[in-house]
């Protein structure tokens, strides 16, 4: 029995490597000969907390990485779907070539999973078509959409519970006893459809709760209350649990899947249409609290405001979608061009132009200290802001002189 894993980035990867340290065959195939030789080498290609020990394992279990596509018995097709920024809709090539390559090598019978989040409906409009054309329907398609969270991924792996979409009950069956190898949730199987759905409503209902503690913040600023005063007041209800307003949603998944509900189904997901506005607003929030702070305290330089923070939230290393990226964006069409030192200690590539990559240089030059996400390290290093203004988006640091909220 062996595994191919088709594209070993955040989710691919670290998949591959479960099912190889549980005792399954697995290559690893990856377009980029970067990314395989870097692995061939037992080079990790991300950070992510507990895959050092993973990756061993999996390369103990005799794991191979390839640039080539393998005769395998099951397939797991993990690229990435982007969404086109202006027509809010699912961006399938990746997964179509990805399929394509596989009918070309797969065995008759073979099990081809995408794991890939797709918007519902496109299993049947563009993948089932391609093993018409190819003439192998002897493939059996399945959709298994991931669960995980960055940050938390392996635990998450082997715990989560996971949806199982397939055409023929005893091929989900199947592959829900392989899943089964390392996950301990619960393994749903139902159909294609509603694994798609179900997948893209998860993200849908956390993005749509993410801006109902947004709009919150707006009210209560409207009302001269403390918005997470109010949250937590209310939070203390058994059946209410408010989530955290920020400085707006970041991620390859939650600013990116309900989009998909609202591009093929524009007359029903006005909710979900309005929720993903009032997040998308939240970086321009953050540009005029900015503005503000600056006026109050006579700074006139944007050189004096640093940004802490490029990743989309907390101790990991993915910049997508990141509500910095958002800032910079809103400020760039503006026509200003940010002249803000910035700091990610977990950004250790130069990705903007007045990136610094020290904690005390990066202080040192400002005044005020805009902290956009909340490592772990910013939070014990926060005695070294007390002669600075800090604007906390995220009402993270507790505790700290000349501390502003969004
Ligand atoms: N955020 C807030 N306020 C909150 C919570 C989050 O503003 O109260 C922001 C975060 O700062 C971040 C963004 O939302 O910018 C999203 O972060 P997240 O941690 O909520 O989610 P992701 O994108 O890392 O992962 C989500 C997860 N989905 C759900 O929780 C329903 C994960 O389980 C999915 O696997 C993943 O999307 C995915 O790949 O679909």
């Amino acid at each position: 029995m062996l595994i191919n894993v088709i594209g070993l980035g955040y989710i691919g990867l670290p998949t591959a490597l479960m099912f190889a340290s549980h005792g399954s065959s697995v290559i690893g195939t990856d377009q980029n000969p970067e990314v395989v030789s870097s692995l061939t080498a037992g080079e990790l290609t991300f950070e992510e907390s507990g895959i050092n020990e993973l990756f061993a394992a999996a390369m103990n279990s005799g794991i191979k990485f390839s640039t080539q596509y393998a005769v395998a018995d099951v397939y797991i097709v993990a690229v990435p779907t982007p969404y086109r920024k202006d027509t809010k809709q699912i961006e399938t090539s990746y997964v179509r070539s990805a399929v394509q390559s596989v009918l070309a090598v797969a065995p008759r019978g073979a099990v081809c999973i995408v794991e890939s989040t797709v918007s519902p409906g496109t299993i049947d409009k563009c993948v089932r078509p391609l093993l018409r054309e190819a003439t192998r329907e002897d493939v059996h398609l399945v959709h298994a959409p991931e669960r995980i969270i960055p940050g938390n991924m392996i635990v998450e792996l082997e715990n989560n519970n996971r949806t199982i979409g397939a055409d023929d009950a005893s091929v989900g069956e199947r592959i829900a006893q392989l899943y089964g190898t390392f996950c301990h949730g619960e393994i749903v199987v139902t159909d294609i459809r509603t694994a798609e759905m179900s997948k893209v409503v998860e993200n849908t209902y956390r993005a749509v709760n993410i801006a109902f503690a947004n709009e919150l913040d707006a009210i209560c600023d409207a009302a001269g209350l403390d918005v997470r005063q109010v949250i937590a007041v209310a939070n203390k209800h058994p059946r209410v649990n408010i989530l955290n307003p920020g400085p707006g949603v970041g991620g390859h998944c939650i600013p990116v899947d309900p989009w998909f509900l609202v591009g093929d189904f524009p007359e029903q997901a006005t909710l979900v249409r309005e929720a993903m506005y009032i997040n998308e607003a939240r970086p321009e929030k953050v540009m005029k609290r900015i503005g503000e702070i600056m006026e109050e305290n006579g700074i006139d330089d944007l050189a004096k405001v640093g940004i802490y923070g490029l990743t989309y939230k907390a101790d990991v290393d993915d910049v997508r979608e990141s509500p910095t990226l958002q800032l910079l964006d809103k400020l760039r069409s503006f026509g200003i061009r940010p002249p803000m030192p910035l700091y990610d200690p977990m950004v250790k590539t130069g990705m903007y132009e007045n990136q610094v990559f020290d904690f005390d240089e990066f202080v040192t030059q400002v005044d005020l200290v805009v902290v956009m996400v909340p490592h772990t390290e910013i939070k014990s290093r926060i005695t070294e802001l007390s002669n600075k203004m800090v604007l906390d988006t995220q009402n993270a640091l507790g505790s700290v002189d000349n501390l502003y909220t969004l």
